[in-house]
């Protein structure tokens, strides 16, 4: 009898432990302790246990009886509790989370400005494809057919079939090919700012594979060198501020002549020479006067028409500006969150 009272008194308590609502420990409650329930039972069996025996066992069940309702009561307070503080945390009023905001990528950032800039002196900015033909990358660039520039500029040609007159297919190596597709509409003057996405098959400190460039072309009458360089002095002061300093020096470009190369002083370590820069200067980009037979490619008369381009990096910019201290180009795609969300 005495075993019998143990393994019940067990299995009452774990079964009020595993209740998860108030309704459910009623039941426990009646099937324990109501009027059939298992202790009442046993208690009505006291009148057949020997005389001797019976006040032990009879007070062995009521101290039982005593324990499950104590149980029961505990666990009734613990429930009312929980319920109360699932309610509360649906509270409406309570101040929420605030979802974090995003914000334009860097490059975004200085495409943006760089627009502005030059849109405040009267170029428009204009979009090309970037998949393009062989003739506005190069031909029409007057690059002739076997001319080593295709492999230069590491271009990465598509597998499909050429076309008749414009050739092979790939990924624009360089925003010139906008020039051709400007000039060609034949509207004079021309004042073009062409921003795209540029692909070449390198990677290190300050190449990637895909970067932007942005291109100027300007044509028309009596352009010369010196709007050339009076628009990229405005450009250097007015992206990079007063205490960068620039040169030209002379270049080879196949669709300008004379052509230069920009360079501007490092911002990293401000002409000393460091990692990124190695003598103190970083390329910005190409430039010079467009070719006459880039012209009459387009079917512009050269003798009544000049003009100037500039095709620079977007990244490269960037990188060079004042506090922007990047000394690895590739940072700027590698999803780095915590390095973007100082932009
Ligand atoms: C050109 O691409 C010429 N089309 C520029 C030009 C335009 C010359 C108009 C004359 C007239 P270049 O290969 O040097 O030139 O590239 C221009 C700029 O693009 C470089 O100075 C650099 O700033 C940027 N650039 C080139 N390759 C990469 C690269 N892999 N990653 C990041 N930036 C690059």
């Amino acid at each position: 009898m005495e075993e019998k009272l143990l393994s019940i008194k067990n299995n009452a308590i774990s079964l009020i432990l595993e209740t998860k609502s108030v309704k459910e420990l009623e039941e426990i409650k009646i099937q324990f302790l109501g009027r059939n329930g298992e202790i009442t039972k046993l208690l009505k069996e006291l009148p057949k246990i020997s005389k001797e025996e019976r006040p032990k066992i009879g007070s062995i069940a009521n101290g039982l009886k005593n324990i499950i309702e104590e149980a029961i009561s505990t666990r009734e307070t613990t429930l009312k509790k929980t319920k109360v503080i699932t309610s509360r945390s649906f509270d409406v009023t309570e101040p929420g989370i605030r979802p974090a905001l995003g914000h334009l990528h860097p490059v975004t950032q200085a495409i943006r400005e760089i627009t502005s800039i030059f849109t405040q002196i009267g170029f428009t900015r204009v979009r090309y494809p970037e998949i393009e033909w062989d003739w506005y990358a190069f031909t029409a660039l007057n690059f002739p057919q076997n001319h080593p520039a295709r492999d230069d500029w590491e271009t990465f040609f598509i597998k499909q079939q050429p076309d008749e007159k414009k050739g092979t297919v790939l990924l624009t190596p360089h925003t010139s090919s906008g020039q051709i597709r400007e000039m060609e509409k034949g509207e004079l003057p021309i004042k073009m700012l062409n921003i795209a996405k540029t692909y070449r098959r390198q990677s290190d400190v300050s190449h990637t594979p895909m970067f932007h460039q942005f291109e100027g072309l300007v044509v028309g009458e009596n352009i010369a060198i010196s709007d050339l360089k009076g628009t990229l002095n405005y450009f250097v002061k007015s992206y990079f501020g007063e205490n960068r300093i620039s040169r030209i020096r002379p270049y080879h470009f196949q669709f300008t002549e004379p052509s230069f190369e920009i360079d501007i002083s490092c911002g990293v370590c401000l002409g000393k020479g460091c990692r990124l820069c190695k003598e103190g200067w970083l390329e910005l980009g190409g430039a010079g006067m467009v070719h006459p037979n880039v012209l009459k490619a387009c079917h512009i008369d050269p003798e009544k028409y000049t003009g100037f381009a500039f095709g620079w990096g977007v990244e490269r910019v960037l990188m060079m500006k004042d506090g922007i201290k990047i000394d690895d180009l590739r940072i700027l795609y590698s999803n780095d969150l915590d390095f973007l969300k100082q932009f």
